[in-house]
């Protein structure tokens, strides 16, 4: 570390490119990022591993990936013309048109000269002499900044499962989120896939089609819900452009930022009766309706959360022939919207097909892969191809991958090592003009993105006014914000079982909950209040 610092104090050269601000990534909150700071006449540039633009967008290409909140409530609300210009094909936009989409903003607002591609990031160092951070990438490019903003994404570093043989497999492998750009041909081979997550439950359909033979290697049984996605036809098209005012009001009202809320009432307030209709009603709506849009106390009473997953139990078993499969897929053990609900499309019905099994890794745990497949406990399956759809270090774990080393010559990964510590998700003590815009909120991303984004680009525009050049947030703030945020999830169901939004999914990552959960709008509130206050918590240099 301290060679790394003397490299860069003693290089006053042009080598090393000089920045006002650099961005890490070019997905939703980089792009974004950029525009705000070249809008205020900040000198700023992404550096972006990626040879495009898209983040999450341009990684994951699996086959069905798309999103699972409306296309119109995900979009950037910053332009009205953008809004007016862009046309959505389907109500849930899938992955191509979501990289088009990315890729159209940023050749519309003349970003791409300032974004540099293939620059995967090496290291990030504050230099203590100059107080400007040093950045490398892998190879070898330099550039000094006085402000970095690490718009990382919250599920970027990949999570590979370390099973013995993972390497000897002589078949192809892959892992959802570093899907090739050619297509993948499964035509007459034997797949097999990992897990059953969200990304797993819009791949298995789409792989279905394709393969001679999927085989489904399940470790925990899904709650998942009918998508219900369906094209734009052109009235819609243009109500949807009329509406997006309310649209976007709406989802600023919401705990999640989406735009479906919480029933005020509790599910054990009403009768039977209404409460049944009420489940089918949200259950035959699109969306996250049938998660967001349920009775408010299935998110914290475990008795109303029971009569909930039973009916979601139900309309599993419903869609299954096998009745000893179907068990198999329904999920007891945990409660509904405990992990994220995945959105689906048919995944059920997947299962009736001739050409895919389900191989419950629960009970014959995988112990190896082998040259010729996945071998389990009672079993040896022979594959031409695994699909590795296991998930994500989720939101802290690019930054811990990464070496950002602050003051002290401490990296986040050593200060993070008990669970992240940051004041209001957006800076940690003793890394200063470092901003994290890392969606470290329980919201709709791009709704949220938005508001930190612009939050950080008027706090530099602050600073420039007053003529401070460093910002960091005290230790004090950070203690109390963390203890804060810590206490806002007890009692919530999220707790009581694994995922990654309890960082429980990670070998040796401290469990808890990983996003702030006091709302939306609440964060929101916050950041304008901070602001007001001429930016209490955080100290001026
Ligand atoms: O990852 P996951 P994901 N052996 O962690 C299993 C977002 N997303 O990529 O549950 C066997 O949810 C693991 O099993 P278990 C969305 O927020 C958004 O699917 O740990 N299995 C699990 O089944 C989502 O939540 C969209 O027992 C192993 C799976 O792998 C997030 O991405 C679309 C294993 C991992 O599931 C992550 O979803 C898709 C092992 N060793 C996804 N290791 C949008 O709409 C792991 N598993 C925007």
């Amino acid at each position: 570390m301290a060679q790394a610092q003397q490299k860069f104090s003693s290089d006053v050269n042009a080598e090393v490119e000089q920045l006002d601000a650099l961005v890490i990534g070019a997905g939703v909150t980089g792009i974004y990022q950029l525009y705000g700071l070249l809008q205020k006449g900040i000198n700023a540039k992404i550096f972006e591993a990626g040879s495009g633009v898209g983040g999450t967008w341009y990684w994951n290409r699996y086959p069905g990936a798309r999103f699972d909140s409306e296309s119109y409530s995900y979009a950037y609300s910053f332009s009205d013309e953008l809004l007016q210009e862009w046309n959505w094909k389907e109500h849930y936009s899938g992955q191509p048109e979501n990289e088009q989409y990315l890729n159209y903003v940023t050749d519309k607002f003349k970003l791409r000269p300032n974004i540099r591609f293939n620059a995967r990031i090496k290291s990030v160092h504050f230099n203590n002499a100059s107080g400007r951070w040093d950045v490398e990438t892998e190879d070898g490019y330099r550039a000094s900044a006085q402000f970095v903003i690490a718009a990382v994404g919250i599920l970027s570093a990949n999570n590979m499962p370390n099973i013995p043989g993972i390497d000897s497999f002589k078949g192809d492998s892959f892992h959802t989120s570093r899907w090739p750009k050619e297509a993948v041909d499964f035509t007459n081979k034997r797949v097999g896939v990992i897990g059953t997550g969200a990304t797993a439950i819009q791949l298995i359909p789409e792989v279905a089609k394709q393969a001679g033979h999927l085989a489904v290697f399940q470790r925990t049984p899904q709650y998942a819900a009918p998508l219900r996605n369906a094209l734009i036809a052109d009235d819609e098209q243009q109500k949807i452009k009329d509406s997006y005012a309310e649209t976007f009001a709406k989802c600023d009202k919401t705990f999640g930022g989406f735009m479906h809320d919480f029933d005020p009432r509790s599910a054990l307030e009403v009768t039977p009766e209404v409460r049944e209709a009420f489940f089918e009603e949200i259950w035959a709506q699109p969306g996250f309706s049938k998660w967001f849009g349920c009775f408010h106390d299935i998110m914290t009473s475990n008795e109303a959360n029971e009569l909930y997953a039973e009916f979601v139990r139900k309309k599993i078993r419903e869609r299954v022939n096998d009745k000893e499969l179907a068990e198999k897929l329904v999920p007891k053990d945990y409660p509904f919207g405990a992990k994220r609900v995945p959105m689906e499309t048919g995944y059920y019905e997947t299962y009736n097909r001739d050409n895919v099994s389900l191989v419950d890794v629960h009970e014959s745990p995988i112990i190896s892969i082998t040259p010729k497949g996945v071998k389990t406990a009672d079993a040896e399956y022979e594959l031409d191809v695994i699909i590795y759809a296991t998930g994500f270090d989720a939101i802290t774990g690019e930054l811990t991958r990464m070496d950002i080393r602050g003051r002290g010559g401490e990296s986040i990964k050593e200060k993070w090592a008990d669970g992240p510590r940051t004041y209001m998700t957006v800076q940690t003590a003793d890394f200063p003009n470092l901003f994290i815009p890392g969606g470290a909120v329980f919201c709709n991303f791009t709704r949220c993105a938005e508001v930190i984004t612009e939050w950080i680009c008027d706090c530099i525009d602050y600073m420039r006014d007053k003529g401070h050049t460093l910002i960091e947030t005290t230790v004090e703030a950070e203690d109390a914000w963390t203890e804060h945020a810590n206490s806002l999830t007890e009692g919530m169901i999220f707790t009581k079982t694994d995922s990654w939004f309890m960082g429980s999914n990670i070998p040796g990552k401290k469990r808890q909950f990983l996003f702030y959960a006091a709302g939306a709008p609440a964060f929101r509130d916050k950041c304008a209040d901070v602001a007001a206050k001429d930016y209490e918590g955080f100290v001026f240099k």
